[in-house]
């Protein structure tokens, strides 16, 4: 018989066997894996249970990104190279079960973008859609599909889909934000297409704040065709969502699995503002304590405002502004308060709904 180096009978690969699979028997299948191997066909029996499995299984793991100990490396980035060298000067938050995969979650990219004082980020587009949560700084504005808004802390701004955008820091402080992309979704399906403007900057076509004035108040321009899915509303400014957290416990009991959790809405749809990533923003009030919960959506979450843990899975993580981390599908997780803790969210929610994936669990079964 020849040797089944070949055929990847490690203990890796065999870890998707199905268990009626008589192990004593494979090695006399080998010279038929082997031939058939050649011929581009292997054995389904092999790696089922790896294909297909009993519950999510991640690689992706819980971690936390502390920005005390992060953001020195965002600063020293900015003395080894500008923004415009490279097109866009973005650490990326790696999930550790992932390495050198650009992934903070299996389908999901986090980085975060640093731009002083002056420089530019040049207009490009591309199939993928971008959130910004914006962490620090003042007076940077992004320009998109020909209008600018201007960006402080806490607000949420979405680059929709294959719109040009370019980003330009007009204060005197860096300014940082978190940049939530969908690429892997969309180089799964292998969609992706990108472009250069020709020229920095794209012109503007729009005052600041058309978007605003025309999306923002409940209201819509009578008549207004809106054929894509993303919201038309490209800002979320802070200020409006905490109000609307704060207004909102003064008068409800907080949930028992998500204390105050508001979602980010396209008006048009009333359903989620990106067509390709879920957001949200939560408000978990001093000293409350969240039950166990669980979902298929991994989620990547961004700390504004107070201070607390978060018990995923058997880790616990205690975080404070700025600090970002992560719940893989499927691992329960709670939090708790220590002043009140505001948390920017966001998942591939969105998409499992669409596909009739997605599943929750509030019964703190394992
Ligand atoms: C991108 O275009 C931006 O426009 C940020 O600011 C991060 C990460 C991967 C690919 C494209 C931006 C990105 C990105």
């Amino acid at each position: 018989m020849k040797s089944d180096s070949s055929v990847r009978n490690d203990a890796g690969a065999l870890a998707g066997i199905v268990p009626g699979v008589n192990l004593a028997a494979e090695p006399g299948r080998m010279d038929f894996y082997e031939r058939a191997r050649g011929r581009h066909l292997a054995p389904l029996w092999r790696v089922l249970h790896g294909l297909v499995t009993d519950r999510p299984a991640p690689r992706c793991v819980p971690a936390i990104w502390r920005y005390a100990e992060i953001r020195p490396y965002l600063m020293e980035a900015c003395k080894l190279i500008s923004a415009e060298e490279a097109e866009r000067r973005v650490m990326v938050l790696e999930n550790p079960g992932l390495p050198g995969e650009s992934r903070v979650t299996q389908s999901l990219f986090a980085g975060l973008q640093i731009i002083l004082p002056g420089e530019i980020a040049p207009a490009h587009k591309h199939t993928a859609s971008a959130l910004r949560f914006i962490i620090e700084g003042h007076k940077a504005y992004t320009a998109v599909a020909g209008e600018r808004t201007m960006m402080e802390p806490g607000d949420f701004v979405i680059t929709p889909s294959m719109s040009w955008h370019d980003h330009g820091n007009e204060g005197d402080a860096p300014m940082v934000w978190l940049d939530g992309l969908d690429m892997h979704i969309v180089n799964l399906m292998c969609a992706s297409f990108r472009e250069s403007y020709p020229g920095k900057v794209q012109p503007l076509a729009r005052p600041e704040g058309a978007a605003m004035a025309e999306a923002g108040h409940n209201l819509l321009p009578v008549d207004a065709k809106y054929p894509a899915q993303t919201s038309p509303l490209f800002s979320y400014p802070y200020r409006r969502t905490r109000d609307a957290l704060d207004q909102l416990a003064r008068f409800r009991g907080a949930d028992p699995w998500h204390a105050y959790k508001m979602k980010y809405i396209n008006p048009v749809s009333g359903g989620w503002a990106m067509p390709t990533m879920s957001t949200w923003m939560q408000l978990i009030p001093d000293g409350y304590k969240t039950a166990p919960y669980r979902s298929t959506d991994s989620a990547v979450f961004t700390v504004v405002e107070g201070r607390g843990s978060s018990k995923i899975g058997a880790q616990t993580f205690d975080w404070g502004p700025h600090d970002i981390f992560v719940v893989p599908s499927w691992v329960a997780h709670e939090h708790s308060a220590v002043g009140d803790a505001v948390i920017f969210v966001y998942s591939d929610r969105v998409v499992q709904e669409k596909l009739d994936f997605w599943r929750e669990d509030k019964s703190n079964a394992a």
